[in-house]
């Protein structure tokens, strides 16, 4: 599946932004200015656009991460939820037939691939169990019928025409009939014949509603090509208004850069998107479900962890977890001095937190020099922690003179403002080996309830 055309840039924009190298607010700056690019050649409403945009910038400026989490984590996930929201908000639409026999009519205009779903479909209902029949209601293109009979055949699916006959009612009423009494058929799927243009909804859509009275099928659903990306507004309103039990469903994603368009332009009309296509083959279809339409497009598949981690977060628990890691596994990286960083700006001095762990408080070590920060040496240190990449942080000791220079400019901070931090970060490092060592002797000794 490749859903991401004209989109998949919106990938190497968050792993550019989660790699820093600048300070969070011009990676704020960057970010937002080349999404709002990608947005707009996704043929998404400019309004849309910025309106999208405005919401992640005021959000990513003026919420705090909770402690366990980087700023630029945190951004991702506000830019993850207001994307959600974008393409449809939560959960998956509900696919499987409330009843049975039930029958689908799929309208639409010329070429937008009705057939080709309609086979779609038909595999989709099978593979899920069901018995599905084909029936084409399409008396203007003679080869119409040829194309879902072939479709049909090459599936296995029942499939009833007739090309003699002009009156697609007729045809849709005798075919349900016999598939349904002969071949046992309980997912009747009915294509009709294209309508013009895609200027003309009034007419389009009132045709569409007189076939359906005369069918009566338990869903309509409207096919639509991501190739009009987002004039899909103007068409999905009308088509949501006609018939509030209708569906859209969007092929073509695969062919166009203006899916993007066409996809957010239908959610904000009210209308369901159940299905989204991606190719011509007949497994090419999928349950439109925006969370993860979203995660794919921001590259989130990796993210998991992380998205669950926005959600089971507890304060001082995760700060208490990581100071024991720390000092039983002994090691410590600059993200550990990040989030300790923020939550002294929350929790209070270090001491204080360190105090919260058993055993600890016994600890002589800890003079008040090693551990007295002043508030703004703190917001100067975060600084220079969201400045640098990944790697940095993971193992400072690649942090050289060059590397220094540009995690000061990206931070406003200087050279020597980063010196200090990483001589923080030795000694804190030395402190926890330190601490070890005394954990070893003490538990030695027997100390009673030790936890560490
Ligand atoms: N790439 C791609 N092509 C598709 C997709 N869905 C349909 N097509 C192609 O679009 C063309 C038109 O598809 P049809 O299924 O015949 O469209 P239709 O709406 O039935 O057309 P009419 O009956 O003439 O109105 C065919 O060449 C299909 O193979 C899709 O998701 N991706
Ligand atoms: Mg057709």
């Amino acid at each position: 599946m490749n859903l991401m055309i004209g989109l998949e840039s919106i990938k190497s924009l968050v792993t550019s932004f989660l790699k820093g190298g600048e300070s969070y607010e011009k990676s704020v700056d960057e970010f937002i200015k080349e999404l709002q690019k990608v947005l707009i050649k996704a043929d998404l409403n400019v309004k849309v656009v910025f309106e999208l945009t405005k919401g992640i910038r005021d959000e990513a400026l003026k919420s705090e991460p909770p402690s366990g989490v980087l700023r630029r984590e945190w951004f991702i996930k506000i830019v993850y939820d207001k994307f959600v929201e974008l393409f449809g908000g939560e959960g998956e639409a509900q696919v499987t037939p409330s009843k049975t026999p039930y029958t689908i009519m799929l309208v639409g205009v010329q070429g937008s691939g009705k057939t080709t779903t309609a086979g779609k479909l038909a595999l989709y209902y099978k593979r899920l169990g069901f018995r599905p029949g084909l029936i084409t209601t399409d008396t203007y293109r003679p080869a119409a019928y040829e194309q879902l009979l072939q479709i049909g055949l090459s599936i296995g699916i029942p499939f009833y025409g007739d090309k003699t006959a002009n009156n697609p009612v007729a045809i849709a009423t005798q075919g349900t009939a016999k598939l349904i009494n002969e071949f046992k058929c309980n997912v009747i799927i009915v294509d009709t014949a294209g309508r013009h243009g895609y200027g003309s909804e009034e007419k389009l859509l009132e045709e569409m509603k007189e076939l359906a009275e005369a069918i009566r099928p338990d869903e309509v659903l409207l096919v639509v090509d991501a190739y009009i990306g987002q004039k899909a507004y103007d068409l999905a309103k009308k088509f949501h208004e006609y018939t509030p039990i209708g569906s859209i469903i969007i092929t073509k994603l695969d062919g166009t850069a203006k899916g993007g368009g066409a996809i957010s332009a239908v959610v904000a009309t009210g209308a369901k998107i159940k299905f989204v296509c991606d190719g011509e083959k007949l497994e090419d279809i999928e349950v439109f479900n925006p969370k993860k339409f979203v995660s794919k497009l921001l590259g989130l598949g990796d993210l998991e962890a992380l998205l669950k981690k926005f959600e089971v977060l507890e304060e001082s628990k995760e700060v208490e977890k990581r100071i024991e890691r720390m000092i039983t596994t002994g090691k410590i990286s600059l993200k550990d001095v990040y989030l300790q960083l923020q939550s002294l700006r929350k929790l209070g001095p270090l001491r204080k937190v360190l105090e919260m762990i058993p055993g600890l408080s016994l600890m002589p070590t800890l003079s008040d020099d090693q551990i007295k920060l002043s508030e703004s040496k703190i917001k100067k240190w975060i600084n220079i922690i969201e400045s640098m990449t990944y790697e940095e942080l993971e193992d400072p000791s690649i942090i050289d003179r060059r590397r220094m220079r540009r995690i000061a400019m990206g931070s406003g901070t200087s050279v020597s403002d980063v010196e200090e931090l990483i001589k923080y970060y030795e000694q804190l490092k030395r402190l926890i080996k330190d601490l070890r060592r005394k954990k070893g002797l003490l538990s030695k000794l027997g100390a009673e309830g030790l936890r560490i």
